[in-house]
């Protein structure tokens, strides 16, 4: 069939309702609270496309961390502080693809999972694979180890349906397990070697990576002059206010400061008295909250969450810690085992590189003085609602489209898409990476364009002589070494990295144009 526009949600909710627990209900209230703003966008959306209407697919969504042991783990903690950032993006997926027009199965359940996609029982101890009945299977890494036990041997065939969702992102160097187990980069998470573009991450990190992002927040027209001499503290728990309470104090100083931190039953809180705790808000009297505050203040953990960009989309401006030096997989215990090399250099660097400065003030909270002056100024700016494009209904519809439509991996063949029209070759500077490479240029590393300058001919059209030339597989390569003035070529497809960076390589990088506020995507891509 075709996939035809919609513009209500219920197909959505006839499949979430089946299954109970925290973790679904939050789904369930959230894609409840969004759906006029859905609606509305895909009234828009059917008046302006007049393209022929893509192929209906037939997807499962599995969100594994909220399956078996993990997931009763998981849903312990969403009435209690835990992360909900993931919860966030499942809903607005559900939703986005809902309204896409395809055919939904959601499922929480291992047990589910097998009777959808397992082998069936076969004559004495050989199972019968059937063959899968999905297009696309939206997961996460622990659904993907679910999902290799209930394929075992056919998981390999149909690897090229499974799209993660990976809220920090993998990089290529530990996504393919021989290349990562010799170079040391080993992880808990990484090591499946699916292609790098199949894991969809929560912000732009490494365009190695699809973004996928979430919907934020849309402020009303009264939102910028209501405001409040209200700060609220961004931190659901109480241990994420450890070591804080002078710069807290500096904030509290300077005007009334809200907090939504969850509050055990029966125990005395540990916050200062001049906090005003609302307790853990649900999210629609979260925000409300921030719809009255002035500025929301981060305290340096949770990293990269969804909560700043709200704050930010209901004009708020959003006060954060600089970190430096920048946490990683190296000094930090939260990114240490997982598959990305990058360095974070604020709680929020989407918030601080994207989007910046009247909305985003990013400082030293250790020191007094300019926590103070930084106060005192927001108080005085006039700041309007901002929403990125990328986070809106409309942008995420445009995106997850193009994905759709274009992203094929299960092809044998090198990418088509973007069309290689859109490729800007860079030769960056030693040590920098294809990601900053591009963005220098206000371009984009785009992964899908590596092998059209994967050859002699990209090296003779930068002009540069390569007194040798070789082929090895190597995250760092095409690359050119004015050592011996050596240029090397990319052996394995997989090992394209948008992140690699080495002080001794200078990168041959695949950088193209985006659209205003939507990375994700090239003018002239669609
Ligand atoms: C991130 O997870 P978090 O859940 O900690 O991210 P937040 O930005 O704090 O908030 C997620 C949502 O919680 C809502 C709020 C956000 O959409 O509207 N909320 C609420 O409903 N009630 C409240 O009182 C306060 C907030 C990130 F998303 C995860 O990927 C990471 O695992 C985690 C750790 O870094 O951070």
């Amino acid at each position: 069939g075709k996939a035809e526009v919609r513009t209500s949600l219920s197909p959505l909710y006839e499949v979430i309702s089946s299954s109970g627990g925290p973790a679904v209900d939050f789904i369930r209230s959230r894609v409840g609270r969004m759906s006029e703003r859905w609606t509305r966008a895909a009234l828009r959306m059917r008046q302006s496309s007049n393209e022929t209407f893509p192929t209906q697919m037939r997807v499962l969504l599995y969100p594994g961390a909220l399956a078996g042991s993990v997931g009763r783990r998981f849903e312990a903690l969403v009435d209690r502080g835990g992360p909900l950032g993931e919860l966030v993006q499942w809903a607005d997926l559900g939703a986005c693809l809902t309204i896409l027009g395809h055919n939904l199965t959601f499922s929480t359940s291992r047990r589910l999972l097998h009777s959808l996609i397992g082998a069936a029982p076969g004559r004495g101890s050989c199972p019968i694979q059937r063959p899968l009945t999905f297009d696309l299977i939206y997961t996460d890494y622990h659904g993907l180890a679910h999902l290799h036990g209930a394929m075992g041997m056919a998981f390999p065939h149909y690897q090229c349906r499974f799209r993660i969702l990976d809220s920090f992102g993998t990089e290529p160097a530990f996504n393919l397990r021989s290349y990562a187990r010799s170079r040391g980069y080993e992880t808990l998470w990484g090591s499946w070697g699916l292609q790098p573009l199949q894991y969809l991450t929560m912000f732009p990190h490494t365009p190695d990576n699809s973004f996928l992002g979430f919907v934020s927040e849309e402020a009303a027209r009264e939102d910028s002059y209501r405001k409040e001499r209200i700060a609220v503290i961004y931190g659901k728990q109480d241990y994420m206010w450890q070591g804080k309470s002078e710069y807290v104090k500096a904030i509290s100083d300077e005007m009334e400061t809200h907090a939504t931190v969850y509050q055990p039953p029966g125990l005395a809180s540990n916050l200062p008295g001049f906090i005003r705790n609302h307790g853990l808000l649900t999210q629609e009297r979260f925000v409300q909250l921030l719809r009255r505050a002035k500025v929301f203040v981060g305290l340096g953990f949770p990293y990269e969450g969804p909560a700043p960009i709200e704050a930010i989309a209901l004009g708020c401006v959003f006060l954060q810690p600089r970190l430096h030096p920048p946490h990683s997989a190296d000094n930090n215990d939260f990114y240490k085992g997982k598959p990305t090399s990058r360095k974070v250099s604020s709680q929020h660097p989407y918030a601080e590189e994207f989007i910046g400065k009247p909305h985003v003030w990013t400082v030293d909270v250790t020191n007094r003085t300019d926590v103070r002056e930084a106060a005192r100024a927001i108080l005085l700016t006039q700041v309007k609602p901002f929403t990125p494009p990328e986070f809106t209904c409309e942008g995420m519809l445009e995106r997850l489209r193009g994905y759709i439509a274009h992203q094929n991996f299960c092809s044998k063949s090198a990418p088509t898409w973007p069309p290689e029209s859109a490729l800007r070759m860079h030769l960056g500077p030693l040590g920098q990476s294809c990601v900053s490479v591009c963005r220098r240029s206000s371009l984009v590393c785009e992964p899908a364009l590596f092998h059209h300058l994967n050859g002699p001919a990209a090296f003779a059209r930068l002009s540069i002589g390569c007194s040798s030339m070789g082929r090895e597989a190597n995250h760092l390569f095409p690359s050119y070494s004015p050592w011996g003035r050596h240029c090397a070529l990319q052996q394995e497809p997989l090992l394209f990295s948008c992140a690699g960076s080495d002080p001794s390589h200078r990168r041959l990088c695949p950088c193209r144009a985006h659209l205003p506020g939507q990375v994700a995507l090239c003018p002239d891509c669609l």
